[in-house]
């Protein structure tokens, strides 16, 4: 039976990305009651899983950024061989487990996966489009629940959308009072998280002498910078920089 696990030996070569997507999350949010259209404790509950991620899964993420239900989580060491199946198998099922003790959830939630083979290169691209989605997603988000707060039912309210330019759903909300240029950056620009290193200064008894040691914390950075920014692409050209290729 063995020879009928056909995918046991497909495998990857680093760098690459991993983007989960939270599956149905839409009715599984609404059930839940979190505010529309974002709620600050959904974003915690989804950045604290990632940091739970760097800390806990015995994996080694470069870095990572989230926005709305999904996370791309970026590699450049894997154990297992590179194994497909161990990818996209572990990185969504620790994921769904940390939200689902995060946010107290009484039924099971599910994330998907796929794998995106990355050139250190195409790193930097990659992020543009993701976080480009990011505010697409925010514009039409905010426009849809708009809309659905002034009568409009489910389906009107999509169709509307789909006929309506980003400027005019800009100014529609803002009639409503609310200016999607002003909004909470994490809305607007997603959330970054990655390792950083520090100095840590202890006190060596045996020598009573001060001892200098680097230590690495896991920042969650909920104001980044605009990528297509000078400021956001040499962040992103730092993180990147930790690729050693081989
Ligand atoms: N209420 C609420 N919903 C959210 C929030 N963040 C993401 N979502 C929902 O998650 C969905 C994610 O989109 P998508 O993956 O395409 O939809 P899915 O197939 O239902 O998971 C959005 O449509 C939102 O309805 C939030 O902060 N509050
Ligand atoms: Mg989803």
């Amino acid at each position: 039976m063995k020879e009928r696990e056909i995918y046991s030996h497909l495998k990857v070569f680093p760098p690459f990305a991993v983007r989960i997507d939270g599956r149905g999350f839409r009715r599984a949010l609404d059930s839940f009651g979190l505010l529309k259209p974002y709620d600050e404790r959904f974003a915690h509950a989804m950045a604290d899983s990632v940091e739970l991620f760097f800390k806990e899964s015995g994996l080694n993420p470069l870095f990572a950024f989230t926005f709305s239900d999904e996370v791309s989580l970026f590699f450049n060491e894997m154990p297992y061989n590179n194994r497909v199946e161990k990818i996209d198998s572990i990185i969504p099922a620790f994921v769904s487990s940390a939200l689902t003790i995060q946010l107290r959830l009484e039924k099971p939630v599910s994330f998907d996966s796929r794998i995106i083979l990355l050139g250190k290169e195409d790193i930097y691209k990659y992020l543009l489009w993701r976080q480009a989605e990011t505010w697409r997603n925010h514009v039409s988000s905010y426009g849809y629940y708009t809309l659905l707060k002034s009568g409009m039912s489910e389906n009107e309210t999509a169709m509307s959308l789909k006929n309506m330019k980003a400027s005019q759903i800009h100014e529609l909300v803002f009639q409503h009072g609310i200016n999607l240029a002003e909004t909470p950056v994490w809305q607007r620009c997603g959330i970054m998280i990655y390792r950083e290193s520090h100095e840590k200064t202890g006190f060596n008894q045996l020598k009573q002498e001060e001892v200098k040691t680097q230590r690495k914390r896991i920042i969650q950075d909920w104001n980044p910078p605009i990528f297509k920014t000078e400021e956001g692409r040499k962040l992103i050209e730092r993180l990147v920089s930790q690729i050693v290729l081989k």
